[in-house]
This record gives C-alpha cells, structure tokens and sequence, in this order.
C-alpha cells in the first residue's frame, strides 16, 4: 500500500489547486449571489484537461484515472462545490456511454466531447422515483427501430447547458428494474423542453432543472447496451461516480478547515486568539481527522474503480462518510466564527448550504446506508 502520489498526481493536483485558487474562489461568491452559470470558467477548466476525466485518451481524452479524478476534483471543489458539481456532471452524464456504450457509440459521444466543449446531463431522477429507480416512469415505447419517450425529469444537473443527455426510460412500467433501457441524446433532439432552474439552497452555481420528454423519437442506434440493461448501467455509473462526490465532499470540508484554523488564528476572546480555547481546538480537530478519514475513503474507492473490481460497497461508505464529514465540518465551521460565520461577509455559510446537497444527490445518504447493509449482508 503507498499512500504517496506519484510526481504525474502532484503536478496535475498543482494545475487544479492553482486553477481553483485563481480562477474558482475569486468569482464563487458572486455566482453563488447571482445563481448565474459559470459556463467560460467550466470552458477554462476544460481546456486545461480538468473535465471529462473518464474519457480515455483512446477516444481523444486525457486519460485520467478515477484516482487522479478525485484529487482534480477536492482541488476543485475546494475553490466553489457548485461549480465542481457543474463539471463533474460531466463525467456523470458520459459514464454511461464509458459504461453501456459500443465501440462505434463511444467513439462518436465521447469523441463530440474532446472535439469541442460541450456538456452532458445524466437524466435519471424523476418527480415520482428518486431514490427508487426501478420505479421510474418515462416510457419508451417502440416504434419500429426507433422508441418514442414521453415524461419528465427532475433535478437534472447541466439541464439547461448540456447538448446531449443520457437518459433512462422504461419499456415496460410494471416490469421494474428489468424494462429501463438508457439513451445517448442530443439535447436538440424535437420534443425536449428543459424546465425552469431551481432556485437553491447552495451550490446555486450548478444548473439544475426538470426536462420534459414530448414524443421524443430515438433510434434504437442510441440505445446504451441491450434492451432491459438499463438499470445496471445507471448502478454501475453510480458505483464509479460517487468517489468523485467523496473527493468533491473532501475539497469542501478541507476549505472550512482551513477557513476556521485562520480565522480562529486571528479573532480574539477573552483577550486571547480562540485558537487557544480547547472548545475551538476539539471542532478544528474533529475536522482535521474527517477531511484525512475522508480523502483516504475516496482515494481507496476510487483505487477499486481503477482496478476494476466492483466497488458498490467502498463508493457507497466514501460518499456516505465523506458527504455528512462535510456536512459537520462546515456547521462547526460557522460555529467557530460565530455571529460572523451566520453573514454573507465570509465564505463559511455558503460552504454550509453548499455541503447540504451533497448528502441528497448522487443517492441519499440513507440510500448509501441501504447498499452498504445490503453489500455486507451478501458477503
Ligand atoms: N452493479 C451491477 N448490478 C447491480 C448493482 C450494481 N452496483 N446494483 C444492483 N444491481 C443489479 C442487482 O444485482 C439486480 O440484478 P438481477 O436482476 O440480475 O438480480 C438488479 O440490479 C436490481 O437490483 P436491486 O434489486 O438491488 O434494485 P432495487 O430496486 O432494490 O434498487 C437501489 C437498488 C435502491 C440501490 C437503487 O435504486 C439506487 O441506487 N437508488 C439511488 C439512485 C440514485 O443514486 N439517484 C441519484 C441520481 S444521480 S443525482
């Protein structure tokens, strides 16, 4: 086992952790205000070969492994999670392509996206099936040697940006899991409407909407591996994504660490810096022991993913662990500032708000807790 990265993961998280620095957390509060979508700074990013790290360099990408994908992306996030989200939807939307798709398919979709920058939304959840996919109800109903996809969407990040969606729909509602089969489709696709952007919480950067499906026609040329395959195709997306959501919780509570060991440096209390109170000391602590535990979670899931072994378990425990660490860093966080962490004036309030989303999408985390019992059930 080495725990040390190797020169090629140093520089690449130096070009990242500079990008963040310079490009990212100077404008996060700003596009946190204005809800507006970063879309030339994902450019920059993607220029640099900080996107699309699941595209192989077989298909014109950079050919970054799932581990230095999550050390680009706690870099990332580090600077503004709702930006990183934005740009790691990407990677979302084309795994299942990487996952479900042919020679031919891979070559043409992942192609698109190294050729030019465009971005790509995963389609899965909908109003009535989040966390129950096998309940999901957008039909597919064939017609020929094409399928015709009536329904809707929900909570889809990139919705209004991306040119092409990955969606999942079922040809058969009664038959669960067994009738849903995914899709490669160009966003200007006749029939698509993205809905209105969700005003929220955090991560306001990232857009996300519903999108309606109105007789959308799809040949069956754009169906991502057999009939009835999708379900295991949005799973084993999930298992090689939710990493990358650890290494995104991790940049998150790694900013609120740091933020609160300075600030707590400088202000004073009774006379003295709160840096020297046990109270402020033990939150500090507490943090400094979740963002390590977390980066190792990531860096291990992320290691089996690279591997190739099946990873449901490891990626559910990371996303779990790393996602409510984040979520309790960043609450200590505002406590450690106080009065002043509760205003708009720093920058802990909004890491608050932004780490709340990251125990709801990729699966809830009673969602994580329910494939981990189950995976260790099994063993
Ligand atoms: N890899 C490969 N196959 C998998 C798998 C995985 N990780 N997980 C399940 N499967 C297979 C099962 O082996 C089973 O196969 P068979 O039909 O051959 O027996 C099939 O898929 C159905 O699995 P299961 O019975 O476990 O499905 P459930 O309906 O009980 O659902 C959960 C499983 C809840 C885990 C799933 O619906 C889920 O992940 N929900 C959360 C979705 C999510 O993360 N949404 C966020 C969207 S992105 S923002």
């Amino acid at each position: 086992m080495d725990f040390a990265l190797s020169d090629e993961q140093l520089a690449l998280q130096q070009t990242a952790r500079r990008f963040a620095r310079e490009e990212i957390a100077p404008i996060a509060a700003e596009y946190d205000r204005s809800g507006e979508f970063p879309r030339e700074v994902i450019e920059r990013a993607w220029k640099l070969g900080l996107t699309n790290s699941c595209i192989a360099i077989d298909y014109g990408g950079v050919g970054l492994t799932m581990l230095d994908s999550c050390i680009v992306i706690e870099e990332l996030a580090w600077g503004c999670a709702g930006i990183t989200t934005s740009i790691m939807a990407n990677d979302l939307g084309l795994m299942p392509i990487v996952v479900g798709g042919s020679e031919e398919q891979k070559r043409e979709w992942l192609g698109q996206c190294t050729d030019q920058f465009q971005l790509v939304a995963f389609c899965l959840s909908e109003p009535e099936a989040g966390s129950d996919v096998a309940g999901l109800q957008l039909l597919a109903e064939k017609d020929g040697d094409d399928y015709i996809l009536n329904g809707s969407k929900q909570w889809i990040t990139n919705g209004g940006e991306a040119a092409l969606y990955t969606v999942f729909a079922t040809t058969d509602r009664s038959s669960r899991h067994h009738g849903i089969c995914a899709f490669a489709v160009p966003r200007d696709t006749p029939g698509i409407t993205p809905g209105k952007k969700e005003d929220k919480m955090g991560q306001r950067a990232s857009d996300t909407r519903p999108i309606v499906f109105e007789n959308v026609r799809v040949p069956s040329s754009m169906r991502l591996g057999a009939e009835g395959e999708g379900f295991k195709i949005a799973m084993r997306t999930l298992d090689r994504t939710r990493p990358a959501i650890a290494g995104l919780a991790t940049g998150i509570a790694r900013r609120a660490l740091e933020e609160s060991a300075a600030y707590a440096k400088e202000r004073k209390a009774f006379g003295f810096p709160i840096a020297g109170f046990q109270a402020v000391q033990f939150m500090l602590a507490d943090m400094a022991k979740d963002v390590e535990a977390s980066r190792l979670l990531t860096h291990q899931s992320a290691s089996m993913v690279d591997a190739g072994v099946r990873a449901s378990k490891q990626s559910s425990i990371a996303k779990c662990f790393a996602t409510d660490a984040a979520m309790k860093a960043t609450t200590d966080a505002v406590q450690v500032f106080g009065g002043n962490g509760y205003t708009k004036e720093y920058p802990v309030e909004k890491l608050m708000r932004d780490a709340k989303l990251m125990q709801i999408y990729e699966g809830t985390n009673q969602i994580q807790r329910l494939v981990i019992a189950r995976e260790l059930l099994k063993e």
